[in-house]
């Protein structure tokens, strides 16, 4: 297993869109696991490939206290399933040190592949389903910085450059 490196907004390549899987094979699997290796890492809840330069339509999540609710979603499908907005901010491991509540579902049914290729559905609702959101939109190379007013966006903007200097990544 290996950890990967975790892109960090603005950088461009968060915004190319991820392709869909043909074949779930040994490749895949071990990008998965090394998905899993970094979000456990960086003590994240969801990790998008794109995240990773991977530009592959797969992402993982896990809510569970304990970490050890794996969940792998390859080619995934949303369908929201209220109009009721969550009420959760959200926070991302590529927007590090920011957190906002969007307009989202707070329940939402996804249909995709897991680790072994097989597909299942399943809802999800609360913290889970805005997660799954907030994943598929990496998959399109969307941000949740971009659903917020432009000052905002440029102002986490011009902190990350700062902080992304003074760490020379
Ligand atoms: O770790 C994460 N937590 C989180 C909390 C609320 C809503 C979404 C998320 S996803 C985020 C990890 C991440 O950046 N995934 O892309
Ligand atoms: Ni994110």
């Amino acid at each position: 297993m290996a950890k990967l490196d975790i892109l960090e907004f603005p950088d461009p390549r968060l915004r190319k869109p991820g392709e869909k899987v043909e074949i779930v094979d040994e490749e895949i699997k071990q990008l998965i696991d090394d998905m899993f290796e970094t979000m456990y890492a960086a003590d994240g809840c969801g990790l998008a490939a794109t995240q990773v330069d991977v530009q592959k339509r797969i992402f993982i999540m896990d809510f569970s206290e304990d970490r050890e609710e794996a969940w792998t979603f390859i080619n995934p499908e949303i369908t929201p399933l209220t109009e009721e907005p969550s009420e959760f901010a959200e926070g991302c491991l590529s927007v590090p040190g920011f957190f906002e509540n969007l307009d989202r579902p707070n329940r939402v049914k996804v249909k995709a592949l897991d680790r072994d290729g097989k597909e299942f559905e399943h809802e999800f609702e609360g913290l889970p389903a805005v997660c799954i959101q907030h994943e598929n939109d990496h998959l399109d190379g969307k941000l949740f910085v971009d659903a917020l007013t432009k000052l905002k966006r440029d102002r986490i903007r011009k902190k990350l450059e700062k902080a992304q200097r003074l760490a020379a990544k």
